[in-house]
Protein backbone atom coordinates (compact mmCIF):
# COMPACT_ATOMS: atom_id res chain seq x y z
CA UNK A 1 0.00 0.00 0.00
CA UNK A 2 2.52 2.28 0.82
CA UNK A 3 3.96 1.95 -2.38
CA UNK A 4 0.51 3.41 -4.40
CA UNK A 5 0.23 6.49 -4.90
CA UNK A 6 -2.77 7.65 -3.03
CA UNK A 7 -4.80 10.16 -6.02
CA UNK A 8 -7.83 10.67 -4.21
CA UNK A 9 -6.37 13.56 -1.50
CA UNK A 10 -9.33 13.41 0.07
CA UNK A 11 -9.58 9.96 0.86
CA UNK A 12 -6.03 9.89 1.84
CA UNK A 13 -7.19 12.21 4.40
CA UNK A 14 -10.07 10.11 5.77
CA UNK A 15 -7.82 7.28 5.87
CA UNK A 16 -5.09 9.17 8.23
CA UNK A 17 -8.35 11.01 10.52
CA UNK A 18 -9.72 7.17 10.90
CA UNK A 19 -6.33 6.17 12.16
CA UNK A 20 -5.95 9.11 14.72
CA UNK A 21 -9.63 8.55 15.67
CA UNK A 22 -8.94 4.40 16.50
CA UNK A 23 -5.71 5.80 18.50
CA UNK A 24 -8.43 8.14 20.44
CA UNK A 25 -10.97 4.90 20.37
CA UNK A 26 -8.65 2.77 21.53
CA UNK A 27 -7.38 4.79 24.63
CA UNK A 28 -10.81 5.48 25.58
CA UNK A 29 -11.66 1.52 25.93
CA UNK A 30 -8.39 1.40 27.61
CA UNK A 31 -9.43 3.62 29.88
CA UNK A 32 -13.17 2.05 30.71
CA UNK A 33 -10.77 -0.88 31.16
CA UNK A 34 -12.99 -3.22 28.25
CA UNK A 35 -9.62 -4.75 27.23
CA UNK A 36 -11.63 -6.76 24.49
CA UNK A 37 -12.34 -4.23 22.39
CA UNK A 38 -9.12 -2.06 23.25
CA UNK A 39 -7.62 -4.91 21.20
CA UNK A 40 -10.18 -5.33 19.13
CA UNK A 41 -9.40 -1.24 17.94
CA UNK A 42 -5.77 -1.88 17.63
CA UNK A 43 -5.68 -4.70 15.42
CA UNK A 44 -7.98 -2.20 13.03
CA UNK A 45 -5.63 0.63 13.96
CA UNK A 46 -2.89 -2.10 12.57
CA UNK A 47 -4.57 -2.81 10.21
CA UNK A 48 -5.16 0.58 8.47
CA UNK A 49 -1.41 -0.14 6.92
CA UNK A 50 -1.87 -3.15 5.96
CA UNK A 51 -3.39 -5.24 2.40
CA UNK A 52 -6.70 -4.97 2.35
CA UNK A 53 -8.52 -8.19 4.11
CA UNK A 54 -11.12 -10.38 2.56
CA UNK A 55 -12.48 -13.12 4.78
CA UNK A 56 -14.37 -15.62 3.30
CA UNK A 57 -17.26 -17.09 5.94
CA UNK A 58 -19.73 -19.29 6.03
CA UNK A 59 -20.84 -22.69 7.49
CA UNK A 60 -18.79 -25.72 7.19
CA UNK A 61 -18.44 -27.72 4.28
CA UNK A 62 -19.79 -24.63 2.10
CA UNK A 63 -16.86 -24.96 -0.15
CA UNK A 64 -14.92 -21.83 2.00
CA UNK A 65 -11.50 -23.31 1.08
CA UNK A 66 -12.35 -24.83 -2.79
CA UNK A 67 -13.37 -21.21 -2.96
CA UNK A 68 -9.86 -19.59 -2.25
CA UNK A 69 -8.39 -22.55 -4.37
CA UNK A 70 -10.74 -21.64 -7.34
CA UNK A 71 -9.52 -17.72 -7.43
CA UNK A 72 -5.92 -19.21 -7.00
CA UNK A 73 -6.35 -21.81 -10.05
CA UNK A 74 -4.46 -24.69 -7.79
CA UNK A 75 -5.41 -27.03 -4.84
CA UNK A 76 -3.52 -25.09 -1.82
CA UNK A 77 -5.69 -25.26 0.56
CA UNK A 78 -6.61 -28.70 2.40
CA UNK A 79 -10.58 -29.06 1.39
CA UNK A 80 -12.92 -32.22 2.57
CA UNK A 81 -16.46 -33.10 3.13
CA UNK A 82 -16.21 -33.40 7.09
CA UNK A 83 -15.05 -30.24 9.08
CA UNK A 84 -11.47 -29.79 7.41
CA UNK A 85 -10.10 -25.72 8.22
CA UNK A 86 -9.52 -25.79 11.94
CA UNK A 87 -7.80 -22.12 11.92
CA UNK A 88 -7.51 -19.22 9.91
CA UNK A 89 -5.35 -18.90 6.74
CA UNK A 90 -3.98 -15.47 5.59
CA UNK A 91 -3.27 -15.54 1.56
CA UNK A 92 -0.84 -12.78 1.09
CA UNK A 93 1.74 -12.49 -2.15
CA UNK A 94 4.90 -14.37 -1.95
CA UNK A 95 7.39 -14.65 -4.73
CA UNK A 96 6.74 -18.50 -4.02
CA UNK A 97 4.74 -20.77 -2.38
CA UNK A 98 5.31 -20.92 1.71
CA UNK A 99 3.20 -21.68 4.93
CA UNK A 100 4.24 -20.55 8.40
CA UNK A 101 2.34 -20.89 11.95
CA UNK A 102 2.22 -17.43 12.91
CA UNK A 103 0.02 -17.98 16.08
CA UNK A 104 -2.41 -20.70 17.88
CA UNK A 105 -5.62 -20.92 15.08
CA UNK A 106 -3.55 -18.61 12.70
CA UNK A 107 -1.23 -19.50 9.60
CA UNK A 108 0.02 -17.53 7.02
CA UNK A 109 0.42 -18.78 3.20
CA UNK A 110 2.06 -17.16 0.72
CA UNK A 111 1.59 -17.46 -3.51
CA UNK A 112 3.23 -15.64 -5.88
CA UNK A 113 -0.14 -14.36 -7.69
CA UNK A 114 -0.17 -10.97 -8.28
CA UNK A 115 -3.78 -9.56 -7.43
CA UNK A 116 -2.63 -10.87 -3.73
CA UNK A 117 -0.43 -8.02 -3.36
CA UNK A 118 -3.51 -5.45 -2.85
CA UNK A 119 -5.46 -7.89 -0.79
CA UNK A 120 -4.95 -10.27 1.58
CA UNK A 121 -7.93 -13.33 1.05
CA UNK A 122 -8.86 -15.01 4.38
CA UNK A 123 -10.06 -18.59 4.89
CA UNK A 124 -12.00 -19.29 8.01
CA UNK A 125 -13.20 -22.72 9.98
CA UNK A 126 -16.80 -22.83 9.47
CA UNK A 127 -19.68 -22.39 11.65
CA UNK A 128 -22.09 -24.33 12.39
CA UNK A 129 -19.77 -27.44 13.00
CA UNK A 130 -19.62 -29.54 15.99
CA UNK A 131 -16.38 -27.77 16.38
CA UNK A 132 -17.53 -25.18 18.85
CA UNK A 133 -13.72 -23.25 19.22
CA UNK A 134 -14.62 -22.50 15.23
CA UNK A 135 -16.93 -20.16 16.10
CA UNK A 136 -15.14 -18.37 17.95
CA UNK A 137 -11.58 -18.51 16.17
CA UNK A 138 -14.28 -16.53 13.52
CA UNK A 139 -15.74 -14.36 15.95
CA UNK A 140 -12.22 -13.05 17.11
CA UNK A 141 -11.11 -12.23 13.44
CA UNK A 142 -14.50 -10.90 11.59
CA UNK A 143 -13.80 -7.68 12.95
CA UNK A 144 -10.67 -7.16 10.94
CA UNK A 145 -12.63 -8.08 7.58
CA UNK A 146 -12.88 -5.30 4.96
CA UNK A 147 -15.45 -7.59 3.17
CA UNK A 148 -16.58 -10.71 3.86
CA UNK A 149 -17.17 -13.32 1.16
CA UNK A 150 -19.74 -15.56 2.29
CA UNK A 151 -20.06 -18.71 0.79
CA UNK A 152 -23.34 -20.59 1.10
CA UNK A 153 -23.61 -23.89 -0.51
CA UNK A 154 -26.65 -24.37 -3.55
CA UNK A 155 -27.51 -27.86 -1.98
CA UNK A 156 -28.77 -25.84 1.12
CA UNK A 157 -29.01 -22.55 0.49
CA UNK A 158 -29.64 -19.79 3.40
CA UNK A 159 -30.01 -21.92 6.44
CA UNK A 160 -31.51 -20.36 9.13
CA UNK A 161 -28.06 -20.47 10.94
CA UNK A 162 -26.21 -19.27 8.06
CA UNK A 163 -29.25 -16.31 8.46
CA UNK A 164 -28.32 -15.60 12.30
CA UNK A 165 -24.59 -15.36 10.82
CA UNK A 166 -24.88 -12.79 8.42
CA UNK A 167 -27.16 -10.87 10.77
CA UNK A 168 -24.28 -11.00 13.09
CA UNK A 169 -21.96 -9.82 10.38
CA UNK A 170 -24.31 -7.13 9.10
CA UNK A 171 -25.29 -6.03 12.36
CA UNK A 172 -22.90 -6.25 15.42
CA UNK A 173 -20.25 -5.67 13.05
CA UNK A 174 -21.08 -3.75 10.51
CA UNK A 175 -19.37 -5.27 7.48
CA UNK A 176 -19.96 -5.10 3.69
CA UNK A 177 -21.24 -8.81 2.62
CA UNK A 178 -21.09 -10.12 -0.67
CA UNK A 179 -23.09 -13.52 -1.18
CA UNK A 180 -21.26 -16.67 -3.43
CA UNK A 181 -23.60 -19.15 -3.88
CA UNK A 182 -21.37 -22.09 -4.47
CA UNK A 183 -21.84 -25.45 -6.16
CA UNK A 184 -23.94 -24.56 -8.87
CA UNK A 185 -22.54 -27.69 -10.97
CA UNK A 186 -25.49 -30.13 -8.27
CA UNK A 187 -28.25 -27.78 -9.54
CA UNK A 188 -29.64 -27.26 -12.99
CA UNK A 189 -30.12 -24.03 -14.04
CA UNK A 190 -34.15 -23.82 -13.62
CA UNK A 191 -32.85 -25.19 -9.99
CA UNK A 192 -30.78 -21.75 -9.59
CA UNK A 193 -33.40 -19.55 -11.26
CA UNK A 194 -35.45 -20.44 -8.11
CA UNK A 195 -32.21 -20.25 -5.28
CA UNK A 196 -30.85 -16.79 -6.44
CA UNK A 197 -33.97 -14.57 -6.28
CA UNK A 198 -34.65 -16.81 -3.32
CA UNK A 199 -31.60 -15.49 -1.58
CA UNK A 200 -32.17 -11.89 -2.26
CA UNK A 201 -35.73 -11.78 -1.42
CA UNK A 202 -35.01 -12.94 2.09
CA UNK A 203 -31.52 -11.26 2.70
CA UNK A 204 -33.93 -8.52 2.11
CA UNK A 205 -37.12 -9.63 4.31
CA UNK A 206 -34.68 -11.09 6.81
CA UNK A 207 -31.76 -9.15 6.89
CA UNK A 208 -32.93 -5.67 5.84
CA UNK A 209 -29.97 -5.71 2.72
CA UNK A 210 -29.83 -6.21 -0.50
CA UNK A 211 -27.04 -8.63 -1.06
CA UNK A 212 -24.89 -9.02 -4.05
CA UNK A 213 -25.10 -12.73 -5.36
CA UNK A 214 -22.97 -14.62 -7.27
CA UNK A 215 -23.05 -18.32 -8.45
CA UNK A 216 -20.32 -20.41 -8.42
CA UNK A 217 -18.52 -24.10 -9.04
CA UNK A 218 -15.28 -23.90 -7.34
CA UNK A 219 -14.93 -27.17 -8.40
CA UNK A 220 -15.34 -26.58 -11.99
CA UNK A 221 -13.19 -23.45 -11.64
CA UNK A 222 -10.38 -25.32 -9.91
CA UNK A 223 -10.51 -28.06 -12.48
CA UNK A 224 -11.04 -25.70 -15.71
CA UNK A 225 -7.66 -23.65 -14.74
CA UNK A 226 -5.82 -26.79 -13.78
CA UNK A 227 -7.21 -27.99 -17.32
CA UNK A 228 -7.06 -24.94 -19.29
CA UNK A 229 -10.38 -25.62 -19.86
CA UNK A 230 -12.33 -22.29 -21.01
CA UNK A 231 -16.09 -23.71 -21.18
CA UNK A 232 -15.78 -25.79 -17.57
CA UNK A 233 -14.12 -21.74 -16.78
CA UNK A 234 -17.16 -20.13 -18.10
CA UNK A 235 -19.41 -22.84 -16.48
CA UNK A 236 -17.87 -22.41 -13.45
CA UNK A 237 -18.45 -18.37 -13.48
CA UNK A 238 -15.78 -17.76 -11.19
CA UNK A 239 -14.63 -14.68 -13.94
CA UNK A 240 -17.39 -12.81 -12.48
CA UNK A 241 -15.95 -12.85 -8.74
CA UNK A 242 -12.63 -12.12 -10.04
CA UNK A 243 -13.52 -9.51 -11.82
CA UNK A 244 -15.54 -8.19 -8.90
CA UNK A 245 -13.10 -8.53 -6.42
CA UNK A 246 -9.93 -7.87 -8.39
CA UNK A 247 -10.96 -5.45 -10.96
CA UNK A 248 -14.14 -3.48 -10.07
CA UNK A 249 -12.93 -3.07 -6.85
CA UNK A 250 -10.44 -0.62 -7.64
CA UNK A 251 -8.08 0.69 -5.15
CA UNK A 252 -9.79 3.92 -3.89
CA UNK A 253 -13.02 1.23 -3.44
CA UNK A 254 -10.97 -0.62 -1.18
CA UNK A 255 -9.26 2.22 0.56
CA UNK A 256 -12.31 3.75 1.35
CA UNK A 257 -14.31 0.59 2.21
CA UNK A 258 -10.85 0.58 4.57
CA UNK A 259 -11.70 3.52 6.59
CA UNK A 260 -15.61 2.49 6.51
CA UNK A 261 -15.06 -0.64 7.82
CA UNK A 262 -14.10 0.10 11.33
CA UNK A 263 -16.46 3.32 11.40
CA UNK A 264 -19.36 0.84 10.83
CA UNK A 265 -17.75 -1.48 14.10
CA UNK A 266 -17.59 1.51 16.31
CA UNK A 267 -20.63 2.91 15.53
CA UNK A 268 -22.82 -0.48 16.46
CA UNK A 269 -20.07 -0.70 19.77
CA UNK A 270 -20.71 2.94 20.39
CA UNK A 271 -24.69 2.48 20.14
CA UNK A 272 -23.93 -0.24 22.96
CA UNK A 273 -22.30 1.43 25.03
CA UNK A 274 -24.05 4.42 25.01
CA UNK A 275 -27.17 2.49 25.81
CA UNK A 276 -25.32 0.78 28.44
CA UNK A 277 -23.72 4.22 30.25
CA UNK A 278 -26.90 5.79 29.68
CA UNK A 279 -28.71 2.24 31.80
CA UNK A 280 -26.05 2.70 34.52
CA UNK A 281 -26.51 6.87 34.94
CA UNK A 282 -30.20 6.00 35.28
CA UNK A 283 -29.55 3.48 37.62
CA UNK A 284 -27.48 5.20 39.74
CA UNK A 285 -30.02 8.34 40.08
CA UNK A 286 -32.66 6.15 41.47
CA UNK A 287 -30.71 4.52 43.65
CA UNK A 288 -28.95 8.17 45.04
CA UNK A 289 -32.51 9.37 45.45
CA UNK A 290 -33.41 6.24 47.16
CA UNK A 291 -30.70 6.76 49.55
CA UNK A 292 -32.01 10.46 50.10
CA UNK A 293 -35.39 9.30 50.84
CA UNK A 294 -33.58 6.70 53.31
CA UNK A 295 -31.53 9.47 55.14
CA UNK A 296 -35.09 11.57 55.39
CA UNK A 297 -36.91 9.06 56.70
CA UNK A 298 -33.95 8.16 59.49
CA UNK A 299 -34.03 11.99 60.14
CA UNK A 300 -37.43 12.15 61.02
CA UNK A 301 -37.00 8.86 62.67
CA UNK A 302 -34.53 9.89 64.84
CA UNK A 303 -36.69 13.34 65.90
CA UNK A 304 -39.71 10.40 66.61
CA UNK A 305 -37.87 8.27 68.71
CA UNK A 306 -36.16 11.51 70.99
CA UNK A 307 -39.67 12.80 71.19
CA UNK A 308 -40.97 9.32 72.14
CA UNK A 309 -38.28 9.14 74.70
CA UNK A 310 -38.99 12.17 76.20
CA UNK A 311 -41.82 10.09 78.17
CA UNK A 312 -39.35 8.07 80.13
CA UNK A 313 -38.39 11.12 81.51
CA UNK A 314 -42.10 11.77 82.72
CA UNK A 315 -42.41 8.34 83.99
CA UNK A 316 -39.08 8.79 86.31
CA UNK A 317 -40.03 11.79 87.17
CA UNK A 318 -43.40 10.57 88.28
CA UNK A 319 -41.72 8.00 90.44
CA UNK A 320 -39.97 10.02 92.66
CA UNK A 321 -43.05 12.65 93.06
CA UNK A 322 -45.11 9.41 94.17
CA UNK A 323 -42.31 8.83 96.63
CA UNK A 324 -42.98 12.50 97.77
CA UNK A 325 -46.33 11.57 98.38
CA UNK A 326 -45.97 9.00 100.36
CA UNK A 327 -44.08 10.32 102.52
CA UNK A 328 -46.17 13.46 102.93
CA UNK A 329 -48.89 10.86 104.14
CA UNK A 330 -46.46 9.48 106.55
CA UNK A 331 -45.51 12.69 107.83
CA UNK A 332 -48.99 13.85 108.31
CA UNK A 333 -50.32 11.06 109.69
CA UNK A 334 -47.16 9.71 112.17
CA UNK A 335 -44.83 12.72 112.63
CA UNK A 336 -47.07 14.62 115.12
CA UNK A 337 -46.93 15.88 118.77
CA UNK A 338 -49.89 13.08 119.26
CA UNK A 339 -48.75 10.48 117.29
CA UNK A 340 -45.29 10.81 118.68
CA UNK A 341 -46.49 10.90 122.03
CA UNK A 342 -48.83 7.73 121.79
CA UNK A 343 -45.54 5.76 120.12
CA UNK A 344 -43.74 6.76 123.55
CA UNK A 345 -46.03 4.31 124.94
CA UNK A 346 -46.25 1.81 121.87
CA UNK A 347 -44.12 -1.01 121.04
CA UNK A 348 -43.25 -0.10 117.21
CA UNK A 349 -41.30 2.85 116.94
CA UNK A 350 -41.63 5.67 114.43
CA UNK A 351 -38.77 4.18 112.58
CA UNK A 352 -39.99 0.68 112.03
CA UNK A 353 -43.36 2.21 111.16
CA UNK A 354 -42.02 4.37 108.19
CA UNK A 355 -40.25 0.68 106.95
CA UNK A 356 -42.80 -1.20 107.20
CA UNK A 357 -45.20 1.01 105.72
CA UNK A 358 -42.82 2.93 102.93
CA UNK A 359 -41.62 -0.76 101.94
CA UNK A 360 -45.50 -2.00 101.86
CA UNK A 361 -46.25 -0.01 99.38
CA UNK A 362 -44.88 -0.21 95.53
CA UNK A 363 -41.20 1.23 95.96
CA UNK A 364 -40.22 3.80 93.43
CA UNK A 365 -37.22 2.30 93.01
CA UNK A 366 -39.17 -0.55 91.27
CA UNK A 367 -41.01 1.55 89.62
CA UNK A 368 -37.32 2.93 88.04
CA UNK A 369 -36.42 -0.47 87.01
CA UNK A 370 -39.44 -0.58 84.85
CA UNK A 371 -38.83 2.60 83.02
CA UNK A 372 -35.21 1.82 82.38
CA UNK A 373 -36.23 -1.76 81.11
CA UNK A 374 -39.17 -0.52 78.57
CA UNK A 375 -36.63 2.34 77.62
CA UNK A 376 -34.35 -0.63 76.55
CA UNK A 377 -37.07 -2.51 74.74
CA UNK A 378 -38.22 0.59 73.03
CA UNK A 379 -35.03 1.20 71.91
CA UNK A 380 -33.83 -1.89 71.14
CA UNK A 381 -36.96 -2.56 69.15
CA UNK A 382 -36.56 0.73 67.13
CA UNK A 383 -33.30 0.30 66.26
CA UNK A 384 -33.93 -2.71 64.94
CA UNK A 385 -36.96 -1.66 63.03
CA UNK A 386 -34.25 0.78 61.62
CA UNK A 387 -31.96 -1.17 60.41
CA UNK A 388 -34.89 -2.96 58.93
CA UNK A 389 -35.42 -0.20 56.49
CA UNK A 390 -31.72 -0.12 56.10
CA UNK A 391 -31.78 -3.64 54.89
CA UNK A 392 -34.94 -3.36 52.89
CA UNK A 393 -32.65 -0.78 51.14
CA UNK A 394 -30.09 -3.28 50.81
CA UNK A 395 -31.74 -5.57 49.32
CA UNK A 396 -32.72 -3.27 46.58
CA UNK A 397 -29.77 -2.31 45.67
CA UNK A 398 -26.89 -5.30 45.74
CA UNK A 399 -23.77 -3.88 46.04
CA UNK A 400 -22.45 -2.98 49.32
CA UNK A 401 -21.72 -5.79 51.85
CA UNK A 402 -21.87 -3.45 54.92
CA UNK A 403 -25.14 -2.85 55.89
CA UNK A 404 -25.82 -6.61 57.17
CA UNK A 405 -22.35 -6.49 59.32
CA UNK A 406 -25.01 -5.34 62.41
CA UNK A 407 -26.05 -8.86 63.11
CA UNK A 408 -28.43 -10.02 65.53
CA UNK A 409 -25.37 -10.56 68.23
CA UNK A 410 -24.87 -7.20 67.75
CA UNK A 411 -28.57 -5.82 68.56
CA UNK A 412 -27.99 -7.79 71.99
CA UNK A 413 -24.55 -6.10 72.79
CA UNK A 414 -26.26 -2.88 72.51
CA UNK A 415 -28.86 -3.29 74.11
CA UNK A 416 -27.18 -5.01 77.04
CA UNK A 417 -24.59 -1.87 77.32
CA UNK A 418 -27.73 0.16 77.30
CA UNK A 419 -29.41 -1.54 80.05
CA UNK A 420 -26.42 -2.12 81.96
CA UNK A 421 -25.38 1.63 81.88
CA UNK A 422 -28.78 2.42 82.97
CA UNK A 423 -29.04 0.65 85.75
CA UNK A 424 -25.72 0.82 86.76
CA UNK A 425 -25.80 4.65 87.05
CA UNK A 426 -29.48 4.33 88.74
CA UNK A 427 -27.67 2.90 91.96
CA UNK A 428 -26.71 6.31 92.24
CA UNK A 429 -30.53 6.94 93.05
CA UNK A 430 -31.04 4.52 95.11
CA UNK A 431 -29.35 6.09 97.67
CA UNK A 432 -32.83 6.67 98.92
CA UNK A 433 -33.03 3.60 100.96
CA UNK A 434 -35.24 2.58 103.46
CA UNK A 435 -33.11 1.66 106.28
CA UNK A 436 -30.94 4.89 106.15
CA UNK A 437 -34.26 7.07 106.07
CA UNK A 438 -35.74 4.85 108.65
CA UNK A 439 -33.22 6.14 110.87
CA UNK A 440 -33.03 9.42 110.03
CA UNK A 441 -37.06 9.81 110.42
CA UNK A 442 -36.15 8.28 114.13
CA UNK A 443 -33.73 10.61 114.81
CA UNK A 444 -35.93 13.54 113.98
CA UNK A 445 -38.39 12.14 115.84
CA UNK A 446 -37.15 11.75 119.03
CA UNK A 447 -35.02 15.14 118.88
CA UNK A 448 -38.72 16.50 118.48
CA UNK A 449 -40.03 14.73 121.11
CA UNK A 450 -36.95 15.39 123.45
CA UNK A 451 -37.76 19.34 122.92
CA UNK A 452 -41.26 18.97 123.00
CA UNK A 453 -41.10 17.21 126.42
CA UNK A 454 -38.65 19.70 127.68
CA UNK A 455 -40.27 22.85 126.83
CA UNK A 456 -43.74 20.71 128.34
CA UNK A 457 -41.52 20.30 131.64
CA UNK A 458 -40.38 23.75 132.10
CA UNK A 459 -43.98 25.05 131.35
CA UNK A 460 -45.00 22.54 134.33
CA UNK A 461 -42.12 23.40 136.95
CA UNK A 462 -43.03 27.21 136.33
CA UNK A 463 -46.66 26.88 137.43
CA UNK A 464 -45.90 24.38 140.37
CA UNK A 465 -42.48 24.92 141.53
CA UNK A 466 -40.72 28.20 140.31
CA UNK A 467 -44.39 29.94 140.35
CA UNK A 468 -44.23 30.21 143.83
CA UNK A 469 -41.10 31.09 144.42
CA UNK A 470 -41.33 33.88 141.57
CA UNK A 471 -44.63 35.41 143.00
CA UNK A 472 -42.97 37.24 145.68
CA UNK A 473 -41.17 38.88 142.30
CA UNK A 474 -44.16 38.74 139.65
CA UNK A 475 -47.65 38.53 140.18
CA UNK A 476 -49.21 35.12 139.37
CA UNK A 477 -51.10 36.11 136.57
CA UNK A 478 -47.77 36.77 134.79
CA UNK A 479 -46.43 33.81 135.75
CA UNK A 480 -49.48 31.85 134.50
CA UNK A 481 -49.62 33.60 131.39
CA UNK A 482 -45.10 32.89 130.87
CA UNK A 483 -45.94 28.87 131.59
CA UNK A 484 -49.31 28.42 128.94
CA UNK A 485 -46.84 30.11 125.85
CA UNK A 486 -43.86 28.00 127.14
CA UNK A 487 -46.36 24.78 126.92
CA UNK A 488 -47.44 26.20 123.92
CA UNK A 489 -44.19 26.76 122.01
CA UNK A 490 -44.06 23.46 123.07
CA UNK A 491 -46.32 21.84 120.95
CA UNK A 492 -44.88 23.74 117.82
CA UNK A 493 -41.79 21.48 118.09
CA UNK A 494 -43.00 18.99 115.83
CA UNK A 495 -44.61 20.10 113.16
CA UNK A 496 -41.76 22.78 113.20
CA UNK A 497 -39.24 20.02 113.03
CA UNK A 498 -41.51 17.80 110.54
CA UNK A 499 -41.50 20.75 108.13
CA UNK A 500 -37.64 21.19 108.33
CA UNK A 501 -37.21 17.54 107.83
CA UNK A 502 -39.86 17.31 104.63
CA UNK A 503 -38.29 20.27 102.86
CA UNK A 504 -35.07 18.67 103.20
CA UNK A 505 -35.76 15.50 101.90
CA UNK A 506 -38.27 17.07 99.27
CA UNK A 507 -35.14 18.65 97.71
CA UNK A 508 -33.29 15.06 97.61
CA UNK A 509 -36.07 13.92 95.92
CA UNK A 510 -36.17 16.45 93.71
CA UNK A 511 -32.60 16.09 92.91
CA UNK A 512 -32.55 12.59 92.26
CA UNK A 513 -35.52 12.52 90.62
CA UNK A 514 -33.53 15.02 88.07
CA UNK A 515 -30.41 13.53 87.83
CA UNK A 516 -31.76 10.25 87.11
CA UNK A 517 -34.30 11.39 84.31
CA UNK A 518 -31.99 13.73 82.72
CA UNK A 519 -29.15 11.01 82.92
CA UNK A 520 -31.43 8.58 81.30
CA UNK A 521 -32.82 10.44 78.78
CA UNK A 522 -29.18 11.70 77.74
CA UNK A 523 -28.36 7.57 77.65
CA UNK A 524 -31.34 7.04 75.47
CA UNK A 525 -30.48 9.56 72.72
CA UNK A 526 -26.92 8.90 72.46
CA UNK A 527 -28.22 5.14 71.74
CA UNK A 528 -30.66 6.31 69.12
CA UNK A 529 -28.16 8.90 68.12
CA UNK A 530 -25.08 5.86 67.75
CA UNK A 531 -27.58 3.41 65.35
CA UNK A 532 -28.63 6.46 63.68
CA UNK A 533 -25.23 6.99 62.72
CA UNK A 534 -24.27 3.80 62.07
CA UNK A 535 -26.56 3.55 59.00
CA UNK A 536 -25.76 7.00 58.17
CA UNK A 537 -22.05 6.71 57.69
CA UNK A 538 -22.83 2.63 55.71
CA UNK A 539 -25.64 4.84 53.57
CA UNK A 540 -23.50 8.08 53.06
CA UNK A 541 -20.51 5.26 52.23
CA UNK A 542 -22.63 3.70 49.47
CA UNK A 543 -23.77 7.31 48.32
CA UNK A 544 -20.24 7.86 47.57
CA UNK A 545 -19.38 5.11 45.66
CA UNK A 546 -22.55 5.70 43.59
CA UNK A 547 -22.18 9.18 43.16
CA UNK A 548 -18.49 8.59 41.88
CA UNK A 549 -20.03 5.75 39.36
CA UNK A 550 -21.77 8.44 37.98
CA UNK A 551 -19.11 10.57 37.79
CA UNK A 552 -17.34 8.45 36.04
CA UNK A 553 -20.23 7.16 33.45
CA UNK A 554 -21.19 10.92 32.84
CA UNK A 555 -17.56 11.09 32.00
CA UNK A 556 -17.51 8.74 29.57
CA UNK A 557 -20.83 9.69 28.25
CA UNK A 558 -19.62 12.37 27.35
CA UNK A 559 -16.36 11.56 26.02
CA UNK A 560 -18.16 8.87 23.97
CA UNK A 561 -20.57 11.36 22.32
CA UNK A 562 -17.79 13.10 21.24
CA UNK A 563 -16.09 10.15 19.10
CA UNK A 564 -19.46 9.57 17.89
CA UNK A 565 -19.88 12.92 16.20
CA UNK A 566 -16.52 12.22 14.71
CA UNK A 567 -17.69 8.66 13.30
CA UNK A 568 -20.81 10.21 12.04
CA UNK A 569 -18.17 13.23 10.54
CA UNK A 570 -15.87 11.15 8.76
CA UNK A 571 -18.94 8.23 7.48
CA UNK A 572 -20.85 11.22 6.23
CA UNK A 573 -17.75 11.43 3.82
CA UNK A 574 -18.18 8.14 2.23
CA UNK A 575 -20.07 7.42 -1.06
CA UNK A 576 -23.80 6.26 -0.15
CA UNK A 577 -22.96 2.76 -2.84
CA UNK A 578 -20.38 1.65 -0.01
CA UNK A 579 -22.08 2.17 3.34
N1 LIG B 1 -19.91 -30.45 -6.20
C1 LIG B 1 -19.16 -29.53 -5.65
N2 LIG B 1 -18.52 -29.81 -4.52
C2 LIG B 1 -17.78 -28.84 -3.97
C3 LIG B 1 -17.68 -27.56 -4.53
N3 LIG B 1 -16.88 -26.82 -3.73
C4 LIG B 1 -16.51 -27.63 -2.71
N4 LIG B 1 -17.04 -28.85 -2.86
C5 LIG B 1 -16.90 -29.97 -1.93
O1 LIG B 1 -17.48 -29.65 -0.68
C6 LIG B 1 -16.72 -30.24 0.34
C7 LIG B 1 -16.29 -29.15 1.32
O2 LIG B 1 -15.40 -28.26 0.74
P1 LIG B 1 -14.41 -27.34 1.54
O3 LIG B 1 -13.82 -26.38 0.62
O4 LIG B 1 -13.50 -28.17 2.34
O5 LIG B 1 -15.43 -26.67 2.47
P2 LIG B 1 -15.14 -25.64 3.62
O6 LIG B 1 -16.24 -24.68 3.63
O7 LIG B 1 -13.78 -25.09 3.52
O8 LIG B 1 -15.27 -26.59 4.88
P3 LIG B 1 -14.60 -26.39 6.32
O9 LIG B 1 -13.18 -26.09 6.12
O10 LIG B 1 -14.83 -27.67 6.97
O11 LIG B 1 -15.34 -25.30 6.97
C8 LIG B 1 -15.54 -30.90 -0.29
O12 LIG B 1 -15.80 -32.26 -0.41
C9 LIG B 1 -15.45 -30.26 -1.64
O13 LIG B 1 -14.93 -31.12 -2.60
C10 LIG B 1 -18.38 -27.30 -5.71
O14 LIG B 1 -18.35 -26.21 -6.26
N5 LIG B 1 -19.11 -28.31 -6.22
MG1 LIG C 1 -12.12 -25.16 4.67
Amino acid sequence: MTNVIIKNKELKRTLKEVSELLKDVESFFAGMGHTDIEKKIRDMAKQMAEPFYIIVAGEYNSGKSSFVNALLGKKILRVGPTPTTHSVVLLTHGDSFSQEQLQEHMSRVTYPLDALKEITLVDTPGTNSIFVEHETIIENFIHRAELVIFITSSDRPLTESERRFIQLLKGKWGRKVIIVLNKIDLKTEEELNEIIPFIEKNCYKLLGFDPKVIALSSLMATTAKANQDQELLRKSNVGEIEDFIFEKMDFDIKMELKSLSPLRFLTNVFADLKKDLETKIARYNSEIAGIERLEARLKSKREDMQDYSKKYKLEIESAFSRLKERLDTFLGYHMTTRALMASVFSREKIGDKFKKEMSSLSNPLHDLDRVIDDAVDYITRNNRALWEIALDYKKVEQGTGDVESLGEHSFEDRKNELQFALKEHSREYREFDLVNEADRIRAVAQGGLVNFLAMEGAAVAAIAGFGYLLTFFLPAAIIMVGAMALAGIGFTVIPHKRKVYRTEISKRIDNLSDRCSNFTISELNKAIDRVIEDIENTVACFRDVRWSEREICMKHLAELNRLSDRVRGLLGKSSTELK
